[in-house]
């Protein structure tokens, strides 16, 4: 096992690793510390032969991850707010194109950032008690670590549009049938079922799988991305924003202005 602040990384016998986001005092949103730490930890992964498929995962009994940590946003300017989404997009196109199998639990909340690391992993498996959400818009904000890009690929553009512009929220059972998890299991059992699953994929011969992996992704890889990040950063300029996230920070409903 290796040694992290704020995510727990342990390898079975069978080289099934679990890798919990572990801030579970703050839902495990996602702060800088721990996007720079996933991004080790996806190295340590590929560079690993004792690891052969992952399982990610939230610390805690209410969420997967809540977010990117609302607290950091809230001060990013226009520049600072596109390179804070391209930053998180390269962690999770690390995770994306990673060669070994790399399994969502979705054990609670998976809102904003939350659902985008779950989405940026080849399969999610929800546990009854899975929300799924981009609630960006009641902060003034939109998606920006992939979110309106992967979204729409894995559920369609409609039911991505409408998701996305209500800021609401998906619960396990509409995500299966909408294609945004591969199932639904009991509160607790996702990591077991994510081992049983990984198990059988490891059957197969592991070459395989990275080409597999590889070649599904490339069909995916697509130009949105970039303007995502642009149209974030755009975003950090507006008063909206600066009123969407101070509302969250302080405990209110947001009084938006369209300006
Ligand atoms: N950021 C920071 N802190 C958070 C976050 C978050 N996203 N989510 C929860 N927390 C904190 C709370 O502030 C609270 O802290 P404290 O105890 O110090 O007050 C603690 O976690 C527990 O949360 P709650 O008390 O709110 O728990 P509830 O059970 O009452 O509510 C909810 C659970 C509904 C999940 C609620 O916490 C919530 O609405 N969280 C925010 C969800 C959200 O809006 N997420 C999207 C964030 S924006 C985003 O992800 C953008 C991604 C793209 C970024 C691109 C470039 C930067």
């Amino acid at each position: 096992s290796y040694n992290f602040d704020t995510l727990l990384l342990e390898t079975d016998e069978n080289g099934i690793a679990v890798l919990t986001v572990n801030r579970p005092d703050k839902l495990n949103a996602l702060n800088n510390t721990v996007l720079d730490e996933l991004e080790k930890a996806v190295k340590k992964i590929e560079k690993d032969e004792d690891i052969r498929a992952v399982v990610v995962t939230g610390a805690g009994e209410k969420a997967f991850v809540a977010g990117a940590d609302i607290k950091e946003l809230n001060t990013l300017n226009k520049k600072q707010g596109e390179k804070q989404s391209v930053r998180g997009q390269k962690v999770f196109f690390a995770l994306e194109n990673c060669s070994k199998p790399v399994i969502a639990v979705v054990n609670g909340y998976a809102l904003g950032g939350g659902a985008e690391l779950a989405m940026a992993c080849h399969i999610r498996i929800a546990e009854e008690n899975a929300v799924f959400g981009l609630p960006e818009v009641g902060l003034g904000l939109i998606p920006g670590y992939g979110g309106t890009q992967r979204l729409p690929q894995l559920v369609g553009k409609s039911k991505a549009m409408e998701l996305i512009l209500t800021g609401g929220q998906m619960k396990a059972e509409e995500a299966l049938s909408t294609g945004l998890a591969s199932q639904v299991v009991p509160q607790g059992a996702g990591v077991e079922k994510a081992r049983e699953l990984a198990s059988k994929m490891l059957k197969n011969g592991p070459v395989a799988l990275s080409k597999a992996i590889a070649s599904v992704n490339t069909g995916f890889r697509v130009k949105g991305f970039s303007d995502e990040a642009e149209l974030f950063g755009e975003l950090c300029e507006t008063e909206d924003f600066k009123e969407g996230t101070t509302a969250f920070l302080e405990k209110r409903k947001a009084n938006f202005q369209g300006r």
